[in-house]
């Protein structure tokens, strides 16, 4: 900006005024946000988080939510192009049907910022980094808890229905693959039911009714790719006279505070943390990407597993 009072007053004027003249701030950044949708509590946690980091920041934050669609997505990243914001950033609903629009961003020499979920694209220079969870990784978890519960209990035959986040998504396609891998190495786990529930505790609970009028008493193990399936599963378990927890064991996926509760109350029984809050991150990522800095591709965040051994003790500390 100084430099531009240079320009305007000529260098000399410029040289013995500049010190009398108020330091102007940097033009504060502004970030083009294009959310999935507010599906559940692990969404909102994640708005939340984005919302509450750039405002520290002072960052100029314009937020879409594109209700669980692709078409509003695009939409909303053609828009920030015509803006003009300095950066966009967006969780993708689903991994593919990126290309065109990521390519516009490009030519706009608009950096692109990926959070929480990735994409797939011919082209990885689309995109400057990919901030988010390792889900072939949270599966597995999900899975390994599962063979050390099978072990623990007499190393029956389980039969397992698996609840699907939304089809295409990244975390459906990654905890399905992760699951599958690690159940893979005891055949008597066996996946009998498999159906996208859309990451919601309505579609959740429609599906598991659904899976108990099919293979009632058969099911002995749900397996749900996020905690707002697992909790509309556990009211569907419950309205069929079933126990959760007991009479179906429940592994779930995000840790949000939802599943801490019915842990608590016996009716889950492990959830694998999925970390929401990639605020702070995105916020650090964007400043050096706008100061021209080198960023690293793919930035993953710490999780743990709760099993509802931990629960009570853990609640208090939960910070979404
Ligand atoms: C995972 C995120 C998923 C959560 C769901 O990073 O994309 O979407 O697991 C959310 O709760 O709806």
């Amino acid at each position: 900006m100084t430099l531009t009072r240079r320009t305007f007053l000529g260098a000399a004027a410029a040289a013995s005024c500049a010190a009398a003249l108020p330091a102007i701030a940097a033009k504060p950044l502004t970030i083009g946000f294009s959310q999935v949708g507010a599906e559940s509590e692990w969404r909102t946690a994640n708005t939340a988080s984005i919302k509450d980091a750039t405002r520290r920041a002072g960052i100029n934050l314009k937020f879409a939510d594109a209700q669980q669609q692709q078409q509003n997505q695009v939409k909303a990243i053609r828009s920030f192009i015509a803006q003009r914001v300095d950066i966009i950033a967006f969780s993708p609903v689903v991994e593919t049907g990126w290309e065109t629009v990521l390519r516009e961003a490009k030519n706009a020499k608009i950096p692109v910022i990926l959070t929480d979920r990735a994409v797939k694209v011919s082209d990885p220079s689309l995109y400057v980094s990919f901030i988010g969870s390792d889900f072939v990784e949270e599966g597995r978890r999900a899975g390994k808890w599962l063979l050390d519960y099978a072990k623990k209990n007499g190393d029956k035959p389980l039969n397992i229905v698996e609840l699907q986040g939304t089809t295409g998504a990244a975390p459906a396609n990654d905890r399905k693959k992760g699951f599958a891998e690690a159940i893979a190495s005891n055949p008597k786990l066996k996946i009998i039911r498999s159906q996208t529930g859309d990451f919601t505790r309505a579609k959740g609970k429609e599906v598991m009714e659904a899976f108990l009028k099919s293979e009632g008493k058969h099911i002995n193990v749900l397996y749900a790719h996020n905690d707002d399936m697992a909790i509309g599963a556990i009211q569907a378990i419950e309205e069929a006279g079933l126990k959760p927890g007991k009479d179906i064991v429940i592994v779930s996926i995000d840790g949000v505070r939802g599943a801490f509760e019915a842990m608590k109350a016996g009716k889950l029984n492990v959830t694998i943390e999925c970390n929401p809050l990639l605020g702070p991150i995105l916020v650090q990522t964007a400043q050096e990407v706008a100061a021209g800095k080198p960023v690293s591709k793919r930035i993953t965040v710490n999780e743990g597993v709760f099993p509802a051994e931990v629960a009570a003790k853990e609640l208090p500390n939960r910070r979404y």
